[in-house]
């Protein structure tokens, strides 16, 4: 028997208002799902669902001494990562979701969608998953409710955002949220028994940026089923911002404060996928005189404040990070994040019920069960944990979390970053010259794909402009036009823009920077030129560090390589430029034109570099 609306009555807190009773029993009219639950966001549920997950096989218990109550679930290796391919934005018209992303027409895909999800939550658990992206009742804070039939997604929004019951009294409140429907699209015939990973080989990760709708089909992993983050927080979160004047991105948060004046910088960075921004958000600096704290790992949500400044806030409360690479040495704030109450999935399981993958502290062990559930040793030849494996932690037991993480208002930015994975050309900091400027070294970003997404090819160069490429819910073009928009409405308050790369090579292959902890020297340089106490020089992509001012004290760099880290090749760049001008081209006449005026500054400051 599938639930009836009287089933979902029955079901929900008694203060749901009637247009959520009214979406939850029409899409468990089509969907019919065996049974229904509202999440409440209690430790009680946590227990009772992780529990569950641990008998059905879907949650394997990781030891309760060495990391309590905490679990490791095993993916398929057809749902590992986000589906960019299958990643389509619903607009009216086609150029308002513009050249970087799929298009499809609105009323087509309700029709394919409307197919797809009829019947497809059959001998499953509807949950109703009402949750805040952003602090509850925040003034920048964001309502919505998740429809799933994976409780491995339940547990994850636990962790991911303020989700249950605080969050439905908002929306009873009459507070507007955004509606979100997933499913696994693996329904269950009478008697047939489901796997420890449902999900379809067929896939649709679909927004509505008209109405605010989120639609996901056929995966359980990460940005593609848990819905607040990429689908709400970013695509759908960025279309209603150029809308209303504020702005949604792909950047971490972090607080900088200098012990000698006690003053505090707030900086934001952007990097694609897997480039670095949770490493930087829970930096430890190798340089003394700076206490870093995190805000946010993944996500900001800023708006103009009173004052006339940007103010950031993270609309997480969790930290759904990159797994390998991630060590004592690398990321040791990370590393104690996770000691408890984290779900992982797609690491290693040690013989002793603790979670392992390239690249973490100590010996390979000789034994492990790797990511697909096999036995492995160090002689398989491959790779124990999927290298798009992920931990997924509260933010709050980040022994850094800044005491500002929550506080409605955000934080007021002072610099943003942008970066990408570069092996040449690119130095390892530059600053804007003029704001216009700072929108194209956004606009310009190119990085090396990563394993973030499944479907393009991994080490590859592709421009990914503001690091939000996968995740800009309209035209591209248009968004850099709001980003001129906005620091037009703010000024000279608008923070200024840093170019950033950590990942210069030299020719043997070797990391030009020794980057991590160290790139607490790139961010002293920076807050030293907000607080104008260092002066730049004029280059080609923008103005650098003297030699003589950058603190290098304990560093094996010499002039020599400090030479490499900022070479330019103008030839190189003017490839570059025409590979960039090219791009723009892509989007037509919608380019602003200052960013085309700032193409040809540019080519003028490669010119002058060659005489
Ligand atoms: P998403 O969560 O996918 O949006 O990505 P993220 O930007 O938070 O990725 P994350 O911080 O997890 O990126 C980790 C990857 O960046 C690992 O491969 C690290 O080794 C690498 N990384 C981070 N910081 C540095 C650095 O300073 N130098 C070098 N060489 N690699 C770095
Ligand atoms: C990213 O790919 O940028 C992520 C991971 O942060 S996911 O949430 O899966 O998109
Ligand atoms: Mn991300």
């Amino acid at each position: 028997m599938s639930v009836t609306e009287q089933d979902v009555r029955a079901a929900a807190p008694a203060n749901t208002p009637e247009d959520v009773l009214a979406w939850v029993a029409e899409v468990a009219a089509l969907t019919t799902p065996d049974a229904i639950e509202f999440s409440d966001g209690t430790q009680e549920e946590w227990d009772r669902l992780t529990s569950l997950m641990v008998e059905t096989g879907v949650f394997t218990r990781l030891n309760e001494e060495k990391r309590p109550n905490s679990f490791l679930a095993r993916s398929l290796p057809s749902d590992v990562a986000r589906v960019e391919s299958r990643t389509f934005i619903c607009s009216e018209k086609e150029e308002d979701a513009g050249p970087t992303n799929h298009w499809a027409d609105p009323v087509e895909m309700k029709a394919t969608l409307k197919e797809k999800f009829t019947g497809c939550m059959k001998g499953r658990t509807m949950y109703v998953i009402p949750f805040s992206m952003g602090p509850l009742g925040g003034p920048i804070s964001q309502l919505g409710i998740e429809i799933s039939d994976s409780p491995y997604v339940v547990c994850n929004m636990r962790i991911m955002t303020r989700m249950g019951k605080e969050a439905m009294d908002l929306i009873a409140e009459g507070k507007p949220w955004v509606p979100a429907v997933h499913s696994v699209g693996v329904p269950l015939e009478d008697g047939q028994e489901d796997t420890t990973w449902p999900c379809n080989d067929e896939k649709y990760i679909t927004h509505f940026p008209e109405t605010n709708e989120i639609w996901s089909f056929g995966s359980g992993y990460g940005g593609n089923a848990l819905l607040g983050k990429k689908c709400f927080a970013l695509r759908i979160a960025s279309t209603m911002a150029k809308r209303d004047g504020w702005m949604a991105e792909h950047m971490l948060i972090l607080r900088l404060t200098r012990e000698s004046d006690g003053r505090q910088f707030h900086i934001t960075a952007a990097f694609p996928s897997a480039c670095g921004k949770t490493n930087l958000a829970m930096l430890e600096p190798t340089i003394p005189g700076y206490k870093v704290e995190t805000v946010g790992d993944d996500i900001a949500w800023m708006r103009p404040g009173p004052d006339g400044r940007l103010y950031a806030i993270n609309p997480e409360a969790g930290f759904f990070g990159v797994a390998p690479g991630t060590s004592y040495s690398t990321n040791p704030m990370a590393m104690e994040t996770m000691k408890a109450n984290s779900i992982f999935t797609n690491v290693a399981l040690t013989d002793d019920g603790d979670v392992w993958w390239e690249g973490i502290d100590g010996e390979v062990p000789a034994h492990l069960i790797d990511w697909h559930g096999n036995d492995w040793t160090p002689e398989s030849g491959e790779k124990a944990a999927h290298p798009n494996s992920r931990f997924t932690v509260p933010a709050s037991q980040c022994p850094i979390i800044c005491s500002d993480w929550e506080a409605p208002e955000g934080v007021a930015v002072d610099a943003i970053l942008f970066g990408g994975r570069r092996a040449s050309n690119v130095p390892l900091v530059a600053e804007q010259y003029e704001p216009a400027h700072g929108v194209f070294i956004g606009a310009s970003v190119a990085s090396e794909v990563t394993a973030a997404a499944t479907d393009v090819k991994a080490g590859a160069l592709r421009h990914d402009p503001f690091a939000m490429l996968p995740f800009c819910g309209y035209n591209m073009a248009d968004y850099w036009g709001h980003w001129l928009d906005m620091q037009a409405k703010l000024g000279d308050k608008f923070p200024k823009a840093y170019q950033v790369n950590w990942f210069r090579k030299d020719d043997e292959g070797n990391w030009l920077w020794p980057g991590y902890g160290d790139n607490s020297r790139v961010l002293d340089w920076i807050v030293r030129r907000v607080a104008g106490e260092v002066e730049a020089i004029d280059g080609v992509t923008g103005r650098y560090p003297k030699f003589e001012d950058f603190n290098l004290d304990g560093l094996d760099v010499t002039e020599e390589s400090w030479a490499k880290l900022f070479h330019i090749c103008p030839d190189a760049w003017a490839a570059e430029m025409d590979d960039t001008e090219e791009y723009f081209k892509t989007f037509g006449d919608k380019v602003p034109a200052p960013i085309l005026e700032q193409l040809a500054k540019f080519r003028e400051r490669i010119a002058a570099a060659r005489d």
